[in-house]
């Protein structure tokens, strides 16, 4: 069963990812998995915090001679802020005269809700959990489970479709998403260079204003086979874990399958993909193709009663705009109870495209999951021949 969990603080030592139930033989590759690092460090409307960090993945362990031995994989990925943290946040008790309080809650942020919870007098513990900054350990890990799918011709890929009000309408290629994700320079991650702009000059309004802005970015599982995730049990559902996991993501506020937002204003003969059947059509384009069966659109995003269909995986994600304002909102301080100005240190103005990457990882993992149950195999070797045998078994169907 694969499982995975992250740990560490956004101004902490390091933050780790634990990755188990990868079978043994799956290449890793540690500039991908550094490639990936660096694809959720950029955007336009990143803040200072980016300029510090240069983020790599360390593999501990679960890793020898390049390939995955079957156990537990951990991996480090060095803050290097924490130099500037270590007296304000140290292990031990250190001096208390050095501590950082954050001493009004930002609305949108865990601070208060936290604050609360945990019976902490100010934010400073919760901020440094609940920050984004977590999402790195999810991308390592994120980056292991794109190389198990690999195995089974499944990639992972996102881009950008809206940032505020500026917004891309239409259905890309997957090349053109391909492309996007090889760019050495990274703007806003949309593949349409005009709409493109139009939200820069959304993320410019916001730092003029010393506002913040959220998006929506589009992820895209590319040749998952039919037959993923099962209707049997609620929990088993593939769309339900896939929005599971990609709401849990920082800043996440809503999550679409598809065309799900708009199908729900629709009428079913405007939403649903009609069945056709194309004889030899999976012999025709390079084994691409699983069955003879065709669609003419995939407004389902690849899923039907829980199960992928053989079409592309498709999982929007909404983000609220971030909740760390340059002008800020009221709020109250913890000590006095007195009306405040919410806390501001420094911040992300805009991070849709990194979110996307982090979307990407959820999908991969949740993608490598579900694969896994229904595949299995201690080896790569194991789980490429189970999934060949089945890709015969449908293509006989
Ligand atoms: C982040 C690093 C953090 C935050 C951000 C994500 O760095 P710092 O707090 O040191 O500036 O900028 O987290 C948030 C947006 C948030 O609201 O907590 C990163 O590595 O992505």
């Amino acid at each position: 069963m694969l499982r995975f969990c992250t740990a560490g603080e956004s101004h902490g030592e390091a933050l780790i990812a634990v990755i188990s139930g990868i079978p043994a033989g799956i290449e890793i590759d540690p500039e991908f998995v550094d490639r990936e690092l660096w694809r959720r460090q950029q955007g336009y409307g990143r803040g200072g915090r980016m300029r510090i960090e240069r983020d790599s993945a360390h593999f501990i362990s679960g890793v020898r001679h390049g390939k995955t031995i079957g156990s537990p994989i951990s991996i480090r990925i060095e803050n290097r802020d924490w130099k500037n943290w270590e007296e304000a946040l140290p292990v031990a008790a250190g001096d208390p005269a050095k501590h950082k309080r954050l001493a009004s809650p930002r609305p949108g942020h865990a601070d208060l809700a936290g604050a609360i919870k945990y019976n902490l007098p100010e934010a400073r513990y919760v901020l440094e959990r609940a920050s984004a900054r977590e999402s790195t350990a999810r991308v390592a890990a994120g980056a292991v489970a794109k190389l198990l799918l690999k195995t089974i011709q499944i990639e992972v890929l996102s881009h950008v479709i809206a940032v505020g009000k500026a917004a891309y309408v239409g259905s890309p290629k997957w090349e053109e998403v391909e492309l996007m994700a090889q760019k050495q320079e990274v703007l806003l991650g949309c593949i349409d260079s005009q709409a493109e702009q139009r939200m820069k000059e959304e993320v410019d309004q916001a730092l003029r204003t010393g506002d913040s802005v959220g998006g929506v970015f589009e992820v895209i599982a590319h040749h998952v086979p039919p037959g993923l995730g099962t209707y049997a049990n609620w929990d088993e559902r593939l769309d339900a874990q896939l929005a599971a996991a990609v709401m849990s993501l920082q800043a996440v506020k809503a999550v679409e399958i598809g065309r799900g937002v708009t199908a729900a204003v629709s009428f079913g003969s405007e939403v649903h993909d009609a069945i056709g059947y194309m004889r030899g059509r999976k012999n025709q384009n390079g084994g691409e193709s699983f069955t003879d069966f065709t669609r003419a659109h995939n407004n389902a995003g690849g899923i039907e009663g829980g199960i992928s269909n053989g079409e592309d995986v498709v999982v929007r994600g909404y983000l609220k705009p971030i909740s760390t304002l340059r002008r800020p909102l009221e709020s109250v301080d913890f000590a006095t109870r007195e009306p405040v100005k919410a806390a501001y240190e420094r911040s992300d103005v805009c991070v849709v495209p990194a979110a996307g990457v982090a979307g990407e990882a959820m999908v991969a993992l949740t993608l490598a999951k579900v694969a896994l149950e229904k595949f299995g195999g201690d080896s790569a070797g194991e789980l490429e021949r189970n999934y060949r045998n089945y890709r015969k078994q449908i293509a006989e169907y």
